[in-house]
């Protein structure tokens, strides 16, 4: 923590940030987003056009610069994003538009917790849909409804969706996207088959109509503590699960709201200028590092997901120094670079029972330990983080690793 909710990522987090942002962009991809970048500094003006400038309160950090133009620092991007599309965008034929970008924002929060779950300022995956009628606006939320789904699976999540207020951001539709942790924020009440359900099951077309996929997603029970009455409960008690759950992301249909205040209009099949119908959807990508952690640790530390561990291997020279080990371990280090397999090399000259703890807690999913009893008989020790240790060959570790 460099300050209140202020983050500096040393090298283990930065990686898995950026495994993070790249599961992200790949799913944006998919549906055929757009990936841009805006500035994290914006004029007030755009938010006076809004009439969100006076509403957003003390958690928007303004700035006055020299010549007394009144900026700030972007809590989230409905407004420049609006802007752009009234500046490019004219015609119905050019739509429908989806623009993402994965960047920081700066939320002047009462009370940063829990690290980088809420920080001040952190870094988010929000896009913004344009379309010209509310069907297709309707199709674009359900896109990225299907896209969450499959976002957070790919990082060993599971993720549920749940009916939620719109709040600063406004609009008639909107669901929060939760996933099951011991420490989360809010408590969690749902039917028990949300357990095992698996989105990456799901198979995708992104142009088919993908409302029977949102109907069963949305039709077993969900809700957080705000929403939840325990006497008007559809589920009885035996099917209830009740637990605990982080927001990690949060979609919005809200229409013509910034297009009618800001004047984003586009010429119809008819010649007629009409407001464009928007959505914007968030990904809390920095708050999903300290996340995936809440759902994924045993009483020895962190057990990474693969897909977004900081190394998929911990390579473990027990004898530092001693030159059959420091062969060996250094054979391998440079095998797995070739393979593309990314190892951790702790050659430190520490004690093994350091090493071990040490790997265990930052929770790489694989280890590799090679010390002199085994290089003597020809063998490493492997292990899954959590299982059993088995000692193989270097070679049939290397094997097991790519
Ligand atoms: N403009 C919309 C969508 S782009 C928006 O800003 N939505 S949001 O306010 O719900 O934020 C999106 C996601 O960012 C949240 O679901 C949450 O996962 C993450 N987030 C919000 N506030 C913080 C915070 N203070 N620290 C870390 N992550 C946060």
């Amino acid at each position: 923590q460099t300050a209140a909710g202020i983050y500096s990522w040393l090298p283990l987090g930065y990686r898995v940030l950026k495994k993070i942002e790249q599961i992200v962009r790949e799913e944006m991809d998919a549906t055929g987003a757009q990936e841009i970048l805006m500035p994290t500094i914006q004029p007030a003006e755009l938010w006076q056009e809004s009439g969100r400038y006076d509403d957003y309160g003390k958690e928007m950090l303004r700035i006055t610069d020299r010549h007394e133009r009144g900026l700030l620092y972007g809590p989230t991007h409905e407004e420049i994003v609006t802007d752009i599309f009234r500046n490019s965008v004219k015609s119905y034929r050019d739509l429908p538009q989806n623009l993402y970008q994965i960047h920081w924002k700066f939320r002047d929060e009462v009370r940063p917790r829990f690290g980088v779950m809420r920080g001040r300022e952190f870094f988010m995956k929000d896009n913004y849909s344009f379309d010209i009628d509310a069907e297709s606006a309707r199709h674009s939320y359900n896109k990225m409804f299907v896209s969450y789904l499959r976002t957070y699976a790919r990082m060993g999540l599971k993720p549920i969706p749940m009916q939620a207020d719109s709040g600063a951001i406004g609009g008639d539709m909107s669901h929060e996207f939760i996933v099951l942790a011991n420490t989360g924020e809010s408590a969690v009440y749902c039917d028990s088959a949300w357990l095992d359900t698996d989105a990456l099951a799901l198979e995708i077309d992104f142009e088919n109509d993908l409302q029977p996929i949102v109907d069963k997603w949305t039709e077993l029970y969900a809700a957080t503590d705000d929403k939840h009455d325990p006497e008007n409960c559809p589920i009885d008690a035996a099917n209830l699960f009740t637990g605990r759950g982080i927001e990690v992301g949060h979609i919005f249909y809200f229409g013509t709201k910034y297009s009618v205040a800001m004047g984003a209009t586009v010429s119809d099949d008819q010649g007629k200028d009409v407001p464009v119908e928007m959505g914007s959807y968030g990904i809390g990508v920095s708050r999903l590092v300290g996340a995936i952690i809440e759902a994924n640790y045993d009483e020895n530390g962190i057990v990474w997901p693969e897909s977004v561990a900081p190394f998929k291997v911990g390579l473990m020279n027990l004898r530092s120094g001693d030159d059959a080990c420091d062969t060996v371990c250094e054979k391998l280090y440079a095998d797995l670079n070739k393979a593309g397999v990314e190892a951790l090399y702790d050659e430190r000259d520490e004690r093994a029972g350091v090493k071990f703890a040490e790997m265990d807690l930052i929770g790489l999913p694989w280890q590799v330990a090679v010390g002199p009893r085994g290089v003597k008989a020809g063998t490493v020790e492997i292990k899954r983080r959590g299982g059993e240790r088995e000692e193989i060959s270097a070679e049939s570790a290397l094997a097991r690793l790519v």
